[in-house]
């Protein structure tokens, strides 16, 4: 197994507490890869930049089970997700993009002017590099707090009323792709999904917005485990979702 794509989570936690100690702070609370407001997404607002090229997984293929299985995860990150990230490269070569000038974000938000290899492997690097950094090891009580919660209760009613919506969302996406909680241009939350692997940030999509949160339900996230039983598989995510990155991204 090859240690770059596959940090421990003590090589993650020594990466970024040395990145804490060069800032000056004795810890970080977010590690570096969480510097989520240096990204403009197009019309949609502030969105989380995220890089041209594949990172590492922030934690261990076995860190997210049970819900969601080692060699799921593996086939996931180094396989789909890899070419996606491969394909993406070659089509900003065929195309000239400047990654030194262009962003990820400002690309998808003008995504109809490029071809449909970039729209499909620029959706999807972003999407899963997106999905990776929501999760984390799976928590008892695990669940929004603060001004997030708050919103949420605000905007749809309660927080189950949420995660209600949310996974009909996913369960309903037919065929594949994405359920997604954004942030509107209004400042609103909303629910909603998007095919294949267009995302919210792009000016070809129904759904526009900052997203906050992303669920993949392509067959490839969680077919292995769950075979045809998508529900249990969203069930089972929200056990690892990271709302203190959420938090951070509204
Ligand atoms: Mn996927």
């Amino acid at each position: 197994m090859n240690n770059k794509f596959n940090p421990t989570r003590r090589d993650f936690i020594k990466q970024t507490g040395k990145a804490g100690l060069a800032a000056g702070l004795s810890i970080t609370v977010l590690p570096s890869w969480a510097n989520i407001n240096d990204g403009y997404g197009g019309d949609t607002g502030i969105a989380e930049e995220i890089p041209f090229e594949q990172r590492p997984l922030p934690y261990a293929y076995t860190d997210l089970e049970p819900a969601i299985d080692a060699l799921t995860m593996e086939i996931h990150y180094s396989k789909h997700a890899a070419a996606y990230a491969k394909n993406l490269a070659e089509a900003l070569k065929a195309e000239g993009v400047d990654t030194g000038k262009e962003k990820l974000t400002g690309l998808l938000s003008r995504i109809s002017k490029y071809s449909a290899k970039m729209r499909n492997n620029g959706g999807g690097h972003y999407n899963h590099e997106f999905f990776w950094r929501s999760m984390r090891a799976a928590s008892e009580n695990n669940g929004p707090s603060g001004e997030l919660a708050a919103t949420i209760i605000h905007d749809f009613g309660s927080v189950e009323a949420f995660k209600t919506q949310f996974s009909d969302a996913g369960k309903n996406r037919f065929g594949s792709g994405w359920a997604w909680l954004v942030k509107t241009k209004e400042g609103k939350l909303v629910v909603g999904s998007t095919p294949n692997q267009d995302n919210p940030l792009m000016d070809t999509s129904e759904l526009r917005g900052t997203p906050l949160l992303g669920l993949d339900v392509w067959e490839h996230a969680y077919y292995l485990k769950y075979q045809n039983r998508r529900p249990d598989y969203i069930a089972a995510w929200w056990k690892l979702v990271d709302w203190e990155v959420v938090g951070k991204r509204m």
